[in-house]
C-alpha cells in the first residue's frame, strides 16, 4: 500500500527557489539564445521546483568566448590572489550551507542527512583544499612553472551534483584555468545557486559559466575547439563517445566512469561493524554512487550468520521524504533511473538468481525503489556484472584469499573496493591485488579532498582530489 506525505514545510521555506533561472554567462543570468527551457522537478514528489533555460550550441560558443576572455586576467593573477576568491566562495558555501543542502535535496531525492553531514561538508572542504594549492603550485612536484590549460569544458552527473561540481571546478581555478561546467539536465539548480556564489564571492566575470541542459549541450561543449581541457563524470557509454570526440585534438580528457566494487567480507572481519559499511556501501545515496560497493563478497563460513543480521537491520532503513532528517533511503533520481534500475533486477530473477527487499511501503508519488538483495548470484548473472546505480546488492561467496581477489576483479570495472578483516597483513596483501582505483579497509565511501579519486579500466582515467588532482589542470 502506498501512503502520502507533505514534505515537512519549515525545512522547505529554508531555501528560496526562483520560478525560473537563465543560463550563468560571463557574471550573468541570460536566457539561452533560442529561447528554450526545461523544468527541474524534485524526484520526490514530481512537483516541479523551476524552469530553467536551456543551453544550446549557440550558448556553449558565448560560453566558451567568456572564458576564453576571463583566462588572460585569471591566469596572471598571482596565486595568493587566486585562493582568496577559492577561500572566500568556500566560507560562503559553508555560510549558505542549509539552503544548499535543502536544494540539494529538493533537486536530487537524497536524504537531507548525507547533503548536511557529507554532501555540503565535502564541498567546502574541496574548495578550502585547493584554495591552499594555489599559491603553492610551484612546490607540487611539477617543476619551477606549471602552466595552466586555458578553458576548461566539464561536464558532471546528477548523483552528487554539487560536490561534482566542487571537484571539477575548485581544482580548475587554484590553477589558473577558466570553466565552463554543464550540470545534468535533473539536477541543475545547485549549480546556479552556486553561480550565485561566484557572484557574491566577487569572482570575475566569464571565470566560471554555468550552462544548463541536456546531452547535446555537453557534446556542443566537448567538441568546442577553443576548449582545451574537458573533464567528464558519468556513463561509461557517453565517456567513450567523449574520448572519440577528444581523439585527435590536442584537449586533454580525463574520465571518471561507472563502477561495480566490491565489498570483501573475510571470516575474521568485525561483522556487526562490516553490515553497518554493506549497508553504507550500497544504500548510501540509494545506490546512486560510482563508487558503490554493489558486489558483496563474503566468505562462505560466515555467509549466513552475515546475511541474517544484514537482512535484519535492512528492515529498520527508513524510506521516505527526503527532508526528513530520520530518513535513510531518499528517492531514485529520476523516472529513467528507476525505469533501469526495475529492467535490470528484474533480469536478475529471470536469471535464477534469489531477490529478496524488507516489507517497506513506497511512496505513491515520485519515484521510488525498496532495499534490495540478489543472493544465489554467479558471476556470469546481470546483476553481478552491470552497474545498476540503485539501491540493490548482489551477494557472491569465496572460501581463499585468492578467490576473492579474482572474483572481485572479475570486472570490466575498477573503481573501488572494500576489505573487512582483523588481519592487517591479509588487508595489504589483498588491497595490493584488486584492480581499483580505491580500496578502503573497515569503512567504505570515505572520502578526502587530499585522496585522489578515480578509476581503473572502464571506470576511466585521470585522478580528483590531491595533488594529483591538480595535474589534470596543468601543462607541467
Ligand atoms: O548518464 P549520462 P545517465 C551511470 C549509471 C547510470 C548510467 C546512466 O550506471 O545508470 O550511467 O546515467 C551528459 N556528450 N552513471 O544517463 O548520460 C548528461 O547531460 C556530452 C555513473 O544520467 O552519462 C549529464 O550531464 N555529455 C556516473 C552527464 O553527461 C553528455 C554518474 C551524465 O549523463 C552526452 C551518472 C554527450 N553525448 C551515471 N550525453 C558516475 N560515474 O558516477 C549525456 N551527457
Amino acid at each position: 500500500a502506498a501512503f502520502e506525505y507533505a514534505p515537512a514545510p519549515e525545512s522547505r521555506s529554508v531555501v528560496d527557489i526562483a520560478p525560473s533561472y537563465g543560463l550563468f554567462i560571463d557574471g550573468e543570468f541570460v536566457e539561452a539564445a533560442d529561447g528554450k527551457v526545461f523544468k527541474s522537478i524534485s524526484p520526490a514528489t514530481e512537483e516541479v521546483l523551476s524552469e530553467v533555460a536551456r543551453a544550446g550550441a549557440e550558448d556553449v560558443d558565448r560560453a566558451v568566448r567568456a572564458a576564453r576572455a576571463a583566462f588572460g586576467k585569471w591566469s596572471a593573477l598571482p596565486g595568493s590572489e587566486r585562493a582568496k576568491y577559492l577561500f572566500r566562495i568556500a566560507r560562503i558555501i559553508q555560510e549558505r550551507s542549509r539552503e544548499l543542502a535543502v536544494l540539494e535535496t529538493l533537486d536530487n531525492g537524497k536524504p537531507i542527512r548525507e547533503t548536511r553531514d557529507a554532501d555540503l561538508p565535502l564541498v567546502a572542504a574541496h574548495f578550502f583544499y585547493y584554495a591552499g594549492w594555489a599559491d603553492k603550485l610551484e612546490h607540487a612536484g611539477f617543476g619551477a612553472a606549471p602552466q595552466p590549460l586555458g578553458v576548461a569544458g566539464q561536464v558532471i552527473p546528477w548523483n552528487f551534483p554539487l560536490l561534482m561540481l566542487a571537484w571539477k571546478i575548485a581544482p580548475a581555478l587554484a590553477t589558473g584555468n577558466t570553466v565552463v561546467l554543464k550540470p545534468a539536465e535533473t539536477t541543475p539548480l545547485s549549480a546556479l545557486f552556486f553561480a550565485d556564489i561566484c557572484r557574491q564571492a566577487g569572482l570575475p566575470k566569464g571565470v566560471v559559466n554555468i550552462l544548463p541542459g541536456y546531452g547535446d549541450a555537453g557534446a556542443a561543449l566537448v567538441a568546442h575547439p577553443d576548449v582545451n581541457k574537458v573533464a567528464f563524470t558519468g556513463s561509461t557509454a557517453v565517456g567513450k563517445e567523449i574520448a572519440r570526440t577528444v581523439a585527435g585534438t590536442r584537449k586533454k580528457l580525463t574520465l571518471e566512469l561507472g563502477g561495480k566494487g566490491a565489498n570483501i567480507v573475510f571470516d575474521d572481519a568485525p561483522l556487526d561493524q562490516a553490515v553497518e559499511g554493506i549497508v553504507n556501501g550500497i544504500f548510501f545515496n540509494q545506490g546512486q554512487v560510482c563508487c558503490a560497493g554493489s558486489r558483496l563478497l563474503v566468505q562462505e563460513s560466515v555467509q549466513d550468520e552475515l546475511l541474517d543480521s544484514l537482512k535484519r537491520r535492512l528492515s529498520t532503513l527508513r524510506l521516505g521524504d527526503p527532508l526528513d532528517k530520520n530518513t535513510d533511503i531518499g528517492a531514485i533520481n529520476s523516472a529513467e533511473q528507476l525505469a533501469r534500475i526495475t529492467t535490470l533486477t528484474e533480469q536478475g530473477e529471470a536469471e535464477g538468481a534469489t531477490r529478496w527487499s524488507p516489507a517497506c511501503e513506497l511512496p505513491s508519488a515520485g519515484y521510488w525503489f525498496a532495499p534490495t538483495l540478489f543472493t544465489n548470484v554467479t558471476q556470469a548473472h546481470t546483476v553481478a556484472r552491470d552497474e545498476i546505480f540503485g539501491p540493490v546488492l548482489s551477494v557472491l561467496t569465496f572460501r581463499t584469499p585468492d578467490e576473492a581477489v579474482a572474483k572481485a576483479n572479475n570486472t570490466q570495472y575498477g573503481l573501488s573496493a572494500g576489505i573487512w578483516s582483523e588481519k592487517g597483513s591479509r588487508i595489504l596483501a589483498v588491497a595490493g591485488k584488486l584492480r581499483a582505483g580505491v580500496v578502503w579497509s573497515n569503512t567504505f565511501n570515505k572520502f578526502d579532498p587530499a585522496s585522489p579519486f578515480g578509476g581503473y579500466k572502464e571506470s576511466g582515467f585521470g585522478r580528483e582530489g590531491g595533488r594529483h588532482g591538480l595535474e589534470a589542470y596543468l601543462d607541467v
